[in-house]
């Protein structure tokens, strides 16, 4: 029956488009403020995002005089824990450092 071979064609489509496909990806985004001490975010960095001191040095400075910078790019729940870690780290040391996560743009 025609349809039902229009249908398994579809499906084959679908099913290697969704293969092909790269996932979407999301960057993770520190905010600057006023009162996290500078060392701290340099540790944040560190810890939570595999930066060397002079890599994570560099991003605090960026954020401090910028308002904003990437502290990197994954797919969508790796960036969402690593946003949670660092509420949960910056929580923990009451501080007020604020972590987002938004979508990255286009390579
Ligand atoms: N502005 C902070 C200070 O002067 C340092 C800071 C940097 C805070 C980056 C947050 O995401 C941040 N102590």
């Amino acid at each position: 029956m025609a349809t039902q071979i229009d249908n398994q064609r579809d499906t084959v489509v679908e099913r290697s488009l969704a293969k092909l496909a790269p996932p979407p990806m999301y960057q993770v985004v520190l905010l600057n403020d006023d009162y996290t001490p500078m060392e701290f975010v340099v540790a944040v960095l560190q810890r939570i995002f595999g930066k060397t001191e002079d890599e994570a040095a560099r991003i605090m400075l960026k954020v401090h005089h910028e308002g904003r910078g990437v502290c990197g790019v994954y797919t969508r729940d790796i960036a969402s824990t690593r946003v949670e870690m660092v509420r949960q780290m910056a929580r923990a040391n009451q501080h007020p450092l604020q972590c987002i996560m938004e979508p990255a743009p286009d390579a």
